[in-house]
Formats: structure tokens, C-alpha cells, sequence
């Protein structure tokens, strides 16, 4: 399970938390997985199919633009995200969700990476804030997101521990 903590000081109509994911692999293995923004599939369970949209331009660079397509049985079919950082040096990547037809407006991820005992494992620490939406309480937006983002980060710990067994 990822250790969770709600963030304070942020606007009224916005909430957020933090979630922390230790993984029993090298930084550089998570990393070569997580950077990969037109593949968001290769661990998040929600995801049918990537496409990017500026394939042409900078390919999967800042500034790059996906349209993600959900599974069936979620409140959402499509997610339109934007590549805001991706640093191979410092281990961060922010993304932006800037359209689709969910709720989860002015959504904004940073997550980043640590190794620790001595390169064996991997600490993920994945923030977002986003507005609360109408009729929605911060409690259950942030239940809702640390939902999601838990499985997907559960799931990048199983993709990673797999393929070094
Ligand atoms: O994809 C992520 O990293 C994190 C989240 C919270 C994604 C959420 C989501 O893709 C759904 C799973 C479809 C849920 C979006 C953008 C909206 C939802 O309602």
C-alpha cells in the first residue's frame, strides 16, 4: 500500500494529496517505464490505448500532447494530457490533464523518484492537485484520485518486480 498524505494550504476549491510507493527496483528501470509518456499503458490499469498528438513535432518531449482512452466501467472515456517536465537527470515528470469527458479539471501530477538502499530500491512519490468538482467534497475527490493512483502505482511496483525476479 502507498503511504498517503493529504496537502494543506491549497485554495479552497482545490485539494490534493501526496502518495509514496516503495519499489524492489533499481531507480533506472522504474525510470526507463514511468518516462515513457506515449505509453502510459505499460502499468496504468485504467487505460485502454495512447495516442500522441504532436507525434510530428517533439516527439514525446515537453509539451507533448496524448490522448489517453479509458476502460469501460469509469466515469470517463477519454483523457486529453500534456507532458509538462520530464527531467532524466533529477527523475521528474509532471503531466496535466487539459480536456476529456471526466470531472477532474485543472488536474496537475508531479511525481518523482529516489533510490535508497543503495540503488535496490526505488521510492516513487507521486502529488497532484486538482479543482474539486461541483457538489463534490474534498474528501471524496481525493479518495476518488489516491484510489486510482494507488492501483496505478501497485501496478508499476508488479510490472517492475516481474521483470526482476
Ligand atoms: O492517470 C493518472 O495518472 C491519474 C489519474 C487520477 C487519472 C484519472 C483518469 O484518467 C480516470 C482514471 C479516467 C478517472 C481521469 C483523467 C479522470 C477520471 O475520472
Amino acid at each position: 500500500m502507498a503511504n498517503i498524505q493529504r496537502t494543506k494550504g491549497l485554495l479552497p476549491n482545490q485539494c490534493g494529496s501526496s502518495l509514496v510507493q516503495t519499489i524492489d527496483a533499481p531507480l533506472h528501470l522504474v525510470w526507463s517505464i514511468l518516462r515513457k509518456f506515449d505509453h502510459p499503458q505499460a502499468y496504468k490499469r485504467f487505460i485502454k490505448s495512447c495516442t500522441l498528438l504532436n507525434v510530428a513535432t517533439t516527439a514525446c518531449g515537453t509539451g507533448s500532447v496524448r490522448e489517453v482512452a479509458i476502460i469501460s466501467g469509469l466515469p470517463a472515456t477519454t483523457s486529453t494530457e500534456r507532458l509538462d517536465k520530464l527531467d532524466d537527470d533529477l527523475h521528474v515528470m509532471q503531466v496535466s490533464v487539459i480536456g476529456g469527458d471526466h470531472r477532474l479539471k485543472n488536474y496537475h501530477s508531479t511525481t518523482s523518484l529516489k533510490e535508497i538502499e543503495g540503488g535496490r530500491k526505488t521510492v516513487v512519490v507521486e502529488s497532484y492537485v486538482v479543482d474539486v468538482p461541483e457538489g463534490n467534497s474534498c474528501d471524496d475527490t481525493c479518495t476518488f484520485v489516491e484510489t486510482i493512483i494507488g492501483c496505478n502505482l501497485r501496478s508499476l511496483a508488479n510490472v517492475l518486480e516481474k521483470l526482476i525476479v
